[in-house]
């Protein structure tokens, strides 16, 4: 009995250390956002430039000496399919996760990082309570809503010098979210002619239009993404609506281009600043546009998401969660999209928006149309 009894521990200690020794020849980091249905293409653009930062890491040798391996899982804009995709990166032992895209799934997929101290750099998700949650691991690359809502509110009031404005949201945490901090902060300076939710998905927004052409605001202002932002636009139109249809960076991006069609053109959309005029954003521009063609919308963010936590790892070298996430706090780092530094809650020091408008079916800076 005595001989089976050590080869079996025997066997199963060698199986349990060269199963170790495989794990640690690799490290893993993740990507979650919605690489499926109406989101594809800014979903694609975010995993596109996580893609290029690991590429550019693995050709130089890795980091630690070891090869980046990127897992990529698909939550479908679903704030449960987050949590789902999350806790299966957790799983696989991921060292940290870019993404999500939809502060919807940020918000509750953070929760799950967070019990296992992985560090998460979402290069998209502006929901300012994201990073209010009292979670050290979670930082963002991109800006807020309260400060995205301040710029559009002074557009709407600065600007374009309207007062009556209808506001639509897509009850979202991000587009009602926007759409809140818009009105907190053009205040009185505004009239709320009407204020509708509605429902992501949908196909039809001629009932709630029709309600707002009846009450004649002088702008709609939609909280919410670019599907349904490019298909209000539209139908607004078709409705005889003259009002400007103006949202967040939600609206920006070739699909709101492609459902408005010609009925985009005059409308207006907040977006970060664009890639930096330095030899970082040019190379990143180069780079990206000779792999993948046009930059979307978040590319650039999500690539300097994935450097900062690579650097994070190559710099502090370790792979421990906890040391990563002081690592990252700590950063100062010169991306693709300028100079990043964190504050206490993992917001960015220095964040930038422009407003745009549609002119002959591309995304210009306003002041530049002007
Ligand atoms: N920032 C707009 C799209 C992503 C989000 O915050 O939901």
């Amino acid at each position: 009995m005595k001989t089976p009894y050590k080869l079996l521990l025997f066997l199963f200690l060698l199986s349990f250390f060269s199963a170790c020794a495989k794990k640690e020849d690799v490290i893993k980091i993740g990507t979650a956002g919605p690489f499926t249905g109406d989101q594809t293409r800014i979903g694609q653009d975010m995993k596109n430039g996580v893609e290029l930062a690991v590429a550019e890491w693995n050709a130089k040798g890795g980091v630690l000496g070891k090869k980046i391996v990127l897992l990529s899982e698909d939550d479908r804009h679903d704030p449960k399919e987050a949590v789902a995709v999350a806790n299966k990166l957790v799983s696989s032992s991921v060292v940290g996760v870019i993404g999500h895209l939809n502060s919807s799934c940020t918000k509750p997929a953070s929760r799950i990082y967070n019990e296992k101290s992985v560090p998460m750099i979402t290069p998209a998700s502006t929901n300012p309570e994201i990073t209010k949650q009292g979670y050290n691991n979670v930082f963002r690359t991109c800006g807020r809503d309260d400060q995205q809502g301040t710029e559009l509110a002074k557009f709407v009031v600065d600007v374009l010098k309207k007062k009556r404005v209808a506001v639509l949201h897509d009850k979202t945490t991000y587009g009602q979210g926007l759409s809140e901090e818009f009105k907190k902060s053009a205040g009185n300076k505004i009239e709320v002619v009407v204020s509708e939710g509605v429902t992501q998905g949908d196909q039809d927004f001629k009932p709630v239009l029709t309600k707002v052409k009846s009450v004649n605001p002088e702008v709609i202002f939609f909280g919410g993404m670019h599907t349904e932002g490019g298909l209000i636009i539209k139908q607004a139109k078709e409705l005889g609506i003259k009002a400007p249809v103006i949202g967040g960076d939600g609206l920006y991006g070739s699909t709101l281009l492609e459902v408005a069609g010609p009925a985009a053109e005059g409308s207006y959309m907040a977006f970060f600043t664009p890639t930096a005029e330095t030899e970082i954003g040019r190379n990143f521009v180069k780079n990206y546009t000779a792999k993948y063609g046009e930059i979307e919308t978040y590319a650039p963010y999500a690539y300097d998401a994935a450097n900062i936590l690579l650097k994070a790892i190559a710099e502090s070298k370790t792979t421990d969660g906890r040391k990563l996430i002081d690592a990252i706090r700590k950063m100062k780092y010169e991306g693709a999209v300028g100079t990043i530094e964190y504050d206490e809650n993992g917001d960015i020091k220095k964040a930038g928006y422009a407003i745009y408008t549609v002119k002959d079916k591309k995304f210009i800076p306003y002041d530049k149309v002007k």
